[in-house]
C-alpha cells in the first residue's frame, strides 16, 4: 500500500529535526495533504488527547517522528523523562492508529537499541542479543518497547505498521544547545563560536576515539518515504549509510569546514558512550535505497544553516 499525493498523512514530531525534515521532502514531492499539529494544541503523551485527535482527523498516514530526544550527557541526566515521554508517546500514536483503522505507520526509532558490545556492523537480528550501553538504556528501552509494540499490533490485529532504526543524524533544524544537543550540532557550534572569539582550542568530550555513523536528515526523510512506500515486512530496518568516523576525525573535518584555526582539547571526564555502532544497510541497500548525501556536503549545507539562523 502506497501513498498518493493526496493522502492524508499525519506527521506527529513536526517541529523537529526528523519530523521538520520529512515534511519538507514531502512537500517536495508534492503531497499535499499534511496534517501538522503543534506541541502546543496536542501534547502526544496525554492519551485521551491523541485519541480525541485521530477520531476526528482520521489520519491515513502515520510518520511516528514526535520523541525525546538528546546527546549523550542529557540521556545520562534525564533518563525518567527520556523513558517516560518516548514510552507514552509511541504507545498513545501506535494504540490510536490501530483503534482509528490507519493504513500504514512508520515508527522511528534510534540505532541506539542494539547491544553495547555489538557485533559491528550491526544487523536487524542482534536487537536484543545483549546488555544496552548505559548512557542511553532508557531511551533505548522506550525505542525497542515502540518497535516491538508495531510487530506485536501487526501481528495480532493485521496492521500495516513497520519501524525504521536510523544511525545518528544531523541537519536542518538540529538542536545546537550546547547542554544537550548531539556531538555533530555542538561542534559546529563550539568550532564557529571559537573562530569568531580567536579562541586557541575548542572541547572535544571524551577520548576522540568513539566511532559513529552520520545520516543527513534530508536523506532520512527520502529513506522513510521509501519505506512507506515499499516496505511491508515485520522485521525492522536499518537506515544510515554503512560508514563510520571517529570523533576526533569528525572534529578535524568540523573544524576545516568552519575554518577554526586553533586546537582540539579532549576532556575525558566527559563519556564516550559506546564504543561503536555502525549499522549493517543491507537489507534497506536491498530493498532499493542508498543514502545520497557526503558527510561533507551535509556538514557544509547544516553550518550554512547555522550561521544563517543563530
Ligand atoms: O552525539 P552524542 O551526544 O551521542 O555523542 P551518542 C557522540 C560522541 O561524541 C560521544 C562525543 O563519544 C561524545 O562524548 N562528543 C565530543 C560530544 N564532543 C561532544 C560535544 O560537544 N557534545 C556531545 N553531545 N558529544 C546519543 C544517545 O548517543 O545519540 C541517544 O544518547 C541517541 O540515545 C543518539 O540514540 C543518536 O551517539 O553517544
Amino acid at each position: 500500500m502506497s501513498m498518493d499525493k493526496d493522502s492524508l498523512i499525519y506527521v506527529p514530531g513536526a517541529n523537529g529535526l526528523v519530523g521538520s525534515g520529512i515534511i519538507r521532502r514531502l512537500e517536495e514531492l508534492n503531497f499535499n495533504n499534511i496534517i501538522v499539529k503543534p506541541h502546543s494544541e496536542l501534547d502526544l503523551t496525554r492519551q485521551v488527547d491523541v485519541n480525541d485527535f485521530f477520531e476526528s482527523e482520521k489520519p491515513e498516514f502515520v510518520f511516528l517522528a514526535a520523541a525525546k530526544v538528546g546527546g549523550i550527557e542529557a540521556n545520562r541526566k534525564s533518563p525518567a523523562e527520556f523513558f517516560y515521554q518516548n514510552a507514552m508517546i509511541a504507545n498513545n500514536v501506535i494504540h490510536a492508529s490501530y483503534q482509528n483503522n490507519v493504513t500504514k505507520l512508520l515508527f522511528l526509532g534510534s540505532s541506539c537499541i542494539y547491544p553495547k558490545s555489538s557485533k559491528q556492523p550491526i544487523k536487524e537480528e542482534f536487537l536484543l542479543s545483549g546488555y544496552l550501553e548505559e548512557t542511553n538504556e532508557a531511551y533505548a528501552i522506550a525505542k525497542i518497547s515502540g518497535l516491538k509494540m508495531c510487530q506485536y499490533y501487526k501481528s495480532q490485529y493485521g496492521m500495516n505498521f513497520i519501524s525504521a532504526m536510523p544511525t545518528n543524524l544531523y541537519g536542518i533544524n538540529d538542536n545546537f544547545n550546547l547542554e544537550d544537543s548531539h556531538v555533530l550540532p555542538a561542534l559546529i557550534r563550539k568550532f564557529h563560536e571559537a573562530k569568531i572569539s580567536n579562541d586557541s582550542k575548542v572541547e572535544i568530550w571524551g577520548t576522540g576515539k568513539p566511532m559513529r555513523e552520520f545520516l543527513h536528515v534530508d536523506d532520512l526523510a527520502d529513506a522513510c518515504i521509501f519505506l512507506m512506500n515499499n516496505y511491508n515486512g515485520l522485521s525492522h530496518v536499518n537506515v544510515g549509510t554503512g560508514k563510520d568516523i571517529s570523533i576526533k576525525d569528525l572534529a578535524l573535518l568540523i573544524k576545516n569546514i568552519v575554518g577554526f584555526k586553533g586546537d582540539l582539547y579532549f576532556n575525558t571526564s566527559k563519556p564516550d558512550g559506546m564504543f561503536r555502532k555502525l549499522l549493517d544497510v543491507s537489507k534497506l541497500l536491498d530493498l532499493g535505497w542508498k543514502n545520497r548525501i557526503s558527510l561533507r556536503d551535509g556538514i557544509l549545507d547544516t553550518y550554512k544553516w547555522y550561521v544563517k539562523n543563530y
